[in-house]
């Protein structure tokens, strides 16, 4: 949304109005350090965060999909590690971002719906929020935003940025020269592609035949002309930014930085397809989650444990030797990509504010979603518009409307949803404690 030429912060460098005494007082130890000699003794990585849009979380090669090319991010998961349980906060793009950037869940930050149209100020994180970006700062990172931003009207900058490339005609070269330039501290680049956000197309170079997807749709979309040709379009989206992040990594290992820079992709929600984005279904919570660099360690490690988007930026906190504070919601992932024994989240919450009510609440093996709201379609006519005339009729199994006030699955026997547990007496434990999470969570005030 803001097509403009590279900006600069007005005032760069550590935010004094943050007190982390830790921080602050191993800041006044190096102080009179000059900067290299600084970076050589906090041995603090760099890091490269990609924050892909409306992409699902297992269409990539290294996640098992049979067709789509992606060898840049085969290769980091290759190198690194790869979460299996990842699940995004909210269905959509301001809320799932505005908890990876703020550690928390969307109605605790604020950052409940898009942030656009005549409410767009009123709708924008705010300035006073932590950001991992802050917290880097205050760490002496140097810290710049590409491309999509979508979470405040005054852009990156008030946020813990220094520089924001958000120009959909140069952001690509601008981030490489960020990532080649000497910098004499460490740095953050948050890369936000959006070629999987509708509408698609197919680029050249990275095209797909129609036919050679039909074996591989998602499983809850019929097989037909019209869902071959978008999905066919999609793949080619993700093949295109998955040689974007080939064009970084090589912009990384040109300036001798890549072994010190810690890489980690995730999604901001599921593809917009429907039973994904706009929905709490599995498919528009799921996050990859993919990490490799200095504190990941293994070669091609799967963690199956649950996370969330929300543990991102704390992980990246602890990777640089500080912390979030402790009003984030997040949880350090470091142990877990070190490879030592830690216990995962034992659950993981949604919720959606925009078009529709929807709250959810998922552990290992059951989910419970509240349908808030219940006579709407979960993608508005208008939305089905804007995803290229995407029919609904294209759902194997379509949901009812109106939608039940609990939907209840057990996702071990039922993958895909289809069946809803919460009136059969059998499963009356599960969904009383369920209740009770989604409960507690809900009450949850705003910070
Ligand atoms: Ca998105």
């Amino acid at each position: 949304m803001h097509e403009q030429q590279a900006v600069q912060s007005p005032h760069p460098g550590p935010d004094s109005s943050r007190k982390n005494h830790l921080n602050v007082s191993r800041r006044s130890l190096l102080a009179g350090l000059p900067a290299v000699a600084l970076r050589a003794q906090q041995r603090q990585p760099n890091f490269l965060v990609i924050v892909a849009d409306d992409h699902g979380w297992n269409d990539l090669g290294c996640y098992g999909h049979p067709v789509v090319r992606t060898p840049h991010l085969d290769r980091m998961a290759a190198d690194g590690a790869r979460f299996t349980h990842c699940y995004t906060t909210a269905p959509l793009c301001s809320p799932g971002r505005g908890a990876v950037m703020t550690g928390l869940y969307p109605h605790v930050s604020g950052v409940t719906r898009l942030v656009q149209g005549e409410d767009a100020s009123r709708l924008s994180m705010r300035p006073d929020l932590w950001t991992f970006a802050k917290g880097l700062e205050e760490l002496g990172y140097v810290n710049a935003a590409a491309r999509k931003w979508h979470l405040s009207t005054a852009g990156a900058l008030p946020h813990g940025f220094h520089h924001e490339f958000p120009s959909r005609e140069t952001y690509l070269e601008q981030a490489e020269a960020f990532l080649e330039q000497r910098h004499d501290r460490p740095f953050c680049l948050y890369f936000c592609p959006t070629h999987t956000h509708r509408p698609f197309r197919s680029h050249s170079g990275f095209e797909y035949s129609p036919d050679d997807v039909a074996h591989c749709l998602p499983p809850y979309l019929k097989d037909t002309p019209q869902v071959r040709e978008h999905y066919s379009w999609y793949l080619s989206e993700i093949s295109k930014m998955d040689d974007e992040i080939g064009r970084l990594v090589a912009a990384l290992e040109r300036s001798g930085e890549l072994d010190q820079t810690v890489v980690a992709f995730l999604t901001d929600h599921g593809p917009s397809l429907h039973r994904a984005k706009f929905s709490l279904y599995d498919w528009g919570t799921h996050s990859s989650l993919v990490m490799r660099g200095p504190g990941v360690s293994g070669s091609g490690r799967v963690d199956t444990g649950l996370a969330s988007t929300i543990d991102v930026g704390p992980t990246l906190l602890g990777l640089a030797g500080g912390a979030a504070p402790r009003s984030c919601q997040g949880i350090e992932l470091g142990p877990r990509l070190a490879g030592r024994d830690a216990k995962p989240r034992s659950l993981v919450f949604s919720e959606h504010h925009e078009n529709n009510h929807l709250t959810a609440v998922r552990g290992e093996r059951f989910k419970l979603i509240r349908n808030h709201t219940k006579d709407e379609p979960l993608v508005s006519p208008r939305n089905i518009r804007n995803w290229q005339g995407m029919d609904v009729d294209t759902l194997r199994q379509p949901y009812p409307l109106p939608r039940p006030d609990r939907e209840l699955f057990d996702l071990a026997a039922d993958p895909l949803e289809s069946r809803n547990l919460a009136d059969d007496p059998a499963y009356r434990d599960q969904l009383v404690k369920l209740e009770g999470e989604l409960d507690t969570w809900s009450a949850l005030p705003r910070q």
